[in-house]
């Protein structure tokens, strides 16, 4: 993929569906009884790979016009798979199947790609090992593939030394087998999409602060689930219609879960004109229309409880930073490390070699922003953040900007650089 600078971006764009809401919407249809129709669903791999085991289990999912629509074999329903369950390059679909795969009478395998076989497991495999699961990685380092076989699940109160999603997701699809409540606390709220879609299933998950219980209950029931824009494909629009001169986009329907706005917040400190239009909320996930236009930015510091929503964002917010008037400092962002690739690292090379001001740091990075960027030959580490971070810089670079492994876009937003194009028009 070869990119140029561009002197205006202009244009409607819609964005395809959440991601994290598209996964968890396949794992509780398939969980659920009776029927689960899906709007919006994102066509990506990820997602296709979470489809995909769940058929590998017996549950039917159809794709047509769009629509996904999985007829749901209920809690106890899931069959042996014959194979190994394949998670591709997805993260979410690895940990919280685990999480329901601890519940199951079956043994099962669970594995993804190199980079999946790279990712810390141990933060799943011991908190599920205490509500009595029997998982294990299977070349005792840690990471996948992982055996489980079936055991009697119990409730606990975990206190979580990192803030994720994915961890708590995990325990509380294991904690719908579990005898007694399941308890999850982290240090900062992370995205809180599993609760909210559970409750609308017929589920008991209550919140308090930090701290989210789950009552397991008998049965979930199959319903309409509309997926609404994912706001971490958004990011990357919402930075080009910031950084790139003349330009003006409005992004349609794109999900603002406050769990997840942090990218939003990060862009008016900035001094970015960002406009939320037209705000509605479906099934507890609230969407809007996002109008940018291009501002002056300036540096800020961003740290604390901002940083789970918006830890995705991070590597394009480090291309505004560079875009942007002084110093901007990203701290408590360590799990960016562990992520597809070591996105701190690929961060730093990559705009290094475009000629910013950028030094990673042990949580995070510093941007001393307003150096001209030049093209470069980016490696991308075929981790779909960085690639379309990138080519997000290439819009504001003096000269060619060539990223060979581009290809993993596919990942989250298949369409990202058709879409980057259609505003170049
Ligand atoms: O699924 P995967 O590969 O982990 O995806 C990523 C991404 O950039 O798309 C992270 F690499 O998003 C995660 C996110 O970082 C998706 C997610 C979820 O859907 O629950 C939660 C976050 O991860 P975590 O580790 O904080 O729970």
């Amino acid at each position: 993929m070869k990119l140029q600078k561009a002197s205006s971006l202009k244009g409607e764009i819609t964005i395809p569906g959440d991601k994290s809401i598209s996964h968890r919407a396949i794992m509780l249809g398939s969980l659920a009884k009776g029927t689960t129709k899906v709007t919006g669903f994102l066509m990506g791999e990820d997602c296709l790979s979470t489809i995909d085991c769940f058929r590998k289990m017996g549950v039917s999912v159809d794709i047509a016009e769009g629509i996904v629509t999985i007829e749901g074999l209920g809690l106890h329903g899931l069959k042996a798979p014959k194979d190994v369950l394949y998670t591709g390059n997805s993260g979410t679909t690895t940990r919280i199947l685990s999480g329901i795969l601890c519940g199951q009478r079956f043994t099962s395998q669970i594995n993804g790609d190199e980079s999946i076989q790279k990712r810390p497991m141990k933060r799943i495999i011991d908190p599920l090992s205490l509500m009595g699961a029997d998982i294990r990685s299977i070349n005792d380092n840690g990471c996948a593939p992982m055996e489980i076989r079936p055991a009697a699940l119990h409730g606990i109160n975990y206190d979580s030394k990192i803030a994720s999603a994915q961890l708590k997701s995990a325990l509380l699809f294991a904690g719908l087998y579990a005898e007694g409540n399941t308890s999850f606390t982290e240090p900062y709220l992370s995205r809180n999409h599993t609760e909210i879609m559970m409750n609308s299933f017929g589920g008991n998950v209550i919140a308090q602060g930090t701290t989210t219980t789950i009552t397991p209950e008998p049965a979930f029931t199959g319903r309409e689930v509309f997926v609404p824009g994912d706001i971490s494909s958004a990011a990357f629009f919402i930075v080009a219609g910031l950084i790139t001169p003349n330009s003006e986009i409005l992004i349609k329907n794109v999900g603002i879960n406050p769990t997840r706005m942090g990218i939003i917040s990060v862009c008016k400190e900035m001094g970015g004109n960002v406009e939320l239009q037209n705000e509605h909320t479906t099934d507890g996930e609230p969407y809007a229309d996002i109008l940018v236009r291009t501002s002056d930015l300036h540096g800020i510091t961003i740290e604390g409880n901002i940083i789970p929503t918006l830890i995705d964002e991070l590597p394009v917010i480090a291309v505004m930073a560079a875009c942007a008037k002084g110093t901007t400092t990203i701290k408590d962002a360590a799990e960016l490390k562990v992520k597809e690739s070591n996105r701190i690292d690929y961060m730093v090379s990559n705009l290094s070699a475009m000629g910013a001001d950028i030094v990673g740091t042990d949580d995070g990075m510093i941007i001393t922003g307003g150096k001209a960027l030049h093209g470069a030959t980016i490696d991308s580490a075929k981790d779909h953040r960085i690639a379309m971070s990138m080519a997000i810089a290439s819009l504001v670079a003096e000269g060619e900007t060539h990223i060979p492994d581009y290809e993993c876009v596919n990942i989250s937003y298949p369409d990202f650089f058709s879409t980057l194009e259609s505003l170049k028009l």
